[in-house]
């Protein structure tokens, strides 16, 4: 009973995340991880691939037509990105915490485009910024049934 307690009122959320190539390429995919893992968030997705033209245009509708437009479908078709869905508490808004703002000139440091980030167009990482963008986004590169549903032991104490 005590989930029940823990939990009461508070918001279970998918979001999901998304490290760039140029998080791949620098080989920062296990610190990215980690730092997900130690906020108390459960990782129930993951997969390495190539964005396709198709994907990168369904993801990034809301910017087509802006001048960065087509160096973003670019870049984010350039290389293997690791694709995840993190489930918790809030993980929406936690999620956007822990990548800092947009421009790496802006984000604190303490956060992941903050600690390891320059320039906005090389910016490590995206993260879902609403719970539509988010079952938005999770099923353009995830089936349903590859979302794992499991308890971590250490649930009651997160
Ligand atoms: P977000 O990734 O922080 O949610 P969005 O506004 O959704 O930011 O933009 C998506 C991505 O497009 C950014 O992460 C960044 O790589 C790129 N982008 C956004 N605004 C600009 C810009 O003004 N110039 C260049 N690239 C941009």
């Amino acid at each position: 009973y005590g989930s029940v307690i823990l939990m009461g009122g508070y918001h279970v959320e998918r979001t999901f995340i998304m490290i760039k190539p140029d998080g791949v390429q620098r080989r920062l995919i296990g610190e990215i991880i980690s730092r997900f893992e130690r906020k108390g968030l459960k990782l129930i997705a993951a997969k390495l691939l190539k964005v396709s033209e198709e994907q990168a245009r369904a993801h990034y509708a809301e910017h087509a037509g802006k001048p960065f437009y087509p160096s973003l479908i670019e870049f984010i078709t350039s290389g293997p990105v690791l694709a995840m869905v993190w489930q918790g508490v809030d993980a929406i808004q936690h999620g956007r915490a822990l990548i800092g703002k947009t421009n790496p000139l802006e984000a604190a440091a303490g956060t992941i485009r903050g600690d390891y980030g320059i320039h906005t167009n090389r910016n490590l990482i995206h993260g879902a910024d609403s719970k539509e963008s988010a079952e938005r986004e999770i099923a353009i590169y995830f089936a349903p049934g590859e979302l794992v549903d499991y308890e971590l032991a250490q649930h009651h104490w997160i």
